[in-house]
Formats: C-alpha cells, structure tokens, sequence
C-alpha cells in the first residue's frame, strides 16, 4: 500500500510503516492509498488529485485543516490523534499563565540584557497571583479537564464555559464568564461555530488586566480585535497559536504584555512519540483491513 507522508514523524513506531513517501503532494497520483498529514490543509482540489486515497491519517487531534465532509463525500476515511496530548497541551497553557502574570519573559529578558542592577529599582517586577485567581476555561472536553485538574493544584477558582450546557455550579454562559474571570483558556476545537467566537464585542467583556490564553486555534479569536487589546495594555495574552501561522502580527512580538510560542502545545518526546504510534497505528490498520482506531 502506497503511504505519503508531507513529513516523517518522531518517534519508534514510525519504522513499522516500512516504506513511506515524504513530501508535498505533486501533480495527481494515482497510486497514494493512505496520506500523513501534519496540519497540511486537505481540500477538495488535494483530494481530485489523489483518486485512490482511502485514509488521511492527521497528526493532531484538531483536523480543521481536513475538509472531512469533503472526504466523507469520496468514502476517503479521517483519523486523528486524541487523547495522547491532552496533559501536554494543559502544561503549556499552564506555563503560558505562569510566564504571562510572573511576568517571567521580561525578567528572563531583564536578567539577560544586564539591565537587572539598574532598573530593577524602578519597577519591582510585580505580577499577579495565580492561587486565588479566577480561571474561565472555554470548551470542557480532555485538555480543558486537564487544565481544570491543574489549575484546582494552584487554589485558583475554576468556571468553564460549553457548548451543552450544565447545572454545574461552574458553568457559565460565554459573556459572563469573560466577565468574571481573572484568566481566560481556549480549549475548543475550530469549527464553523467556534471560528471568531472570541469577537471583539466579546474581547471588550474581559476585566482589565485579564489574561486571555490560546493553545487551541488562532482562528477562535478575532486577531484583529485582539491585537487592539493587547497594544491598548488593557489585557495580557499567552499565546500558542495564531489564525494565519507561522506568520504572528508583526506588533504583538515587541509587546511586553504578551508571551508567544511556535504552536507547541503538543511538543514533547514522549507525546508526539504517542501521537505517531496512533497515526501508525491507523495506516497499519487500513492496510491490514481492520477497523480504523481513531476515525473521526
Ligand atoms: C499539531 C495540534 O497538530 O493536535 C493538534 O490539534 O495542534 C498539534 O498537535 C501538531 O503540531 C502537528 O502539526
């Protein structure tokens, strides 16, 4: 079985695949069954190119970048990566509320420029709490249960906001919960329903001096919006992810107000060693004509 791949995958379980293709899809290929793609969009236009293809195998657990109506439509199956990167991607947003109210980028900034002995008088370096503080975690599925379990850890106090609602003393609707909480966490898939969710009308309900943190999609926020917050310095934000990646509106990265990272919510070893044995997994199945493990 043909299998191509738009990049080799981390990780042990990569070698049982034997043979794989790497690189962009050229021209119309009749021969490709099985296609890896790691956030590489799938389209219509892709899929009229590839008429054998049975599997696009994602290397995610977001699949926003694959048309998967359009895949249904040609019987072509989906799959992706859950559940292996939920702990991950809560530690990074976690790390993302740390460094953003520690304040800790511009003192590692500080510390490293030789500016420490000199300014440090003049501003004592504050920042804001995190035990006590309020966290409003949009979208309540793994990772956003991974970051609640995390953040009951540092005493904060936690409100959640989805789609089905709940008695859960907890639960709020979207515009109260931007009003009441200290931090705010992005933790919903992207979807035609989630996508600009955070407007800007929204974006203005959020106290001063709230944190707004992204690991989920940069689409989810008005970008434009958001940007004017964020240079007005009347929020802080932590963010992951970006609605146009890898390019990051040229403003946000001399804010001092802002921390950014390269989409690596699911970056370590141990995780996207767990995310390719699931891709794997998955190709090795459809070879083998089992049942898919993780189709979407
Ligand atoms: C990326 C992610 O897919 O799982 C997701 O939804 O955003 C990430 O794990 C990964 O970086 C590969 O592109």
């Amino acid at each position: 079985m043909k299998v191509l791949a738009t990049r080799r995958l981390p990780g042990e379980a990569w070698e049982e695949l034997g043979p794989v293709e790497i690189g962009p899809v050229d021209g119309r290929r009749d021969d490709v069954e099985a296609l890896i793609v790691s956030g590489d969009a799938v389209d219509d236009a892709l899929l009229d190119r590839l008429p054998s293809l049975r599997l696009v195998a994602n290397y995610g657990v977001g699949y926003d970048n694959v048309d998967a109506e359009a895949c249904r439509a040609r019987g072509v199956a989906v799959t992706n990566t859950p559940g292996v990167l939920d702990a991950a991607t809560a530690d990074l947003a976690i790390a993302l509320m740390l460094a953003v109210r520690r304040r800790v980028v511009e003192g590692h900034e500080l510390v490293r420029e030789g500016r420490w002995g000199s300014s440090w008088s003049e501003s004592p370096f504050l920042g804001r709490d995190m035990s006590g503080a309020t966290l409003g975690i949009i979208g309540l599925g793994r990772i956003g249960a991974a970051v609640a379990k995390r953040a009951r850890a540092f005493d904060m106090r936690v409100l959640f906001h989805r789609r089905a609602q709940t008695a859960d003393p907890g639960y709020r609707e979207l515009d109260d919960l931007l009003r009441e909480a200290d931090i705010v966490t992005v933790h919903t898939p992207l979807t035609p329903e989630t996508q600009g969710l955070l407007s800007g009308r929204r974006l203005a309900l959020l106290r001063d001096g709230a944190t707004l943190v992204n690991t989920a999609r940069g689409a989810i926020v008005d970008e434009d919006s958001f940007v004017a917050e964020l240079v007005s310095g009347r929020i802080s934000a932590g963010l992951d992810v970006f609605a146009h990646e890898p390019n990051v509106p040229e403003v946000l990265r001399s804010l001092p107000n802002v921390v950014l990272t390269p989409h690596i919510g699911s970056a370590t070893v141990e995780t996207r060693a767990a995310m390719t044995r699931i891709v794997v997994d998955n190709v090795l199945a459809l070879a083998r004509g089992e049942p898919l493990l993780t189709a979407v």
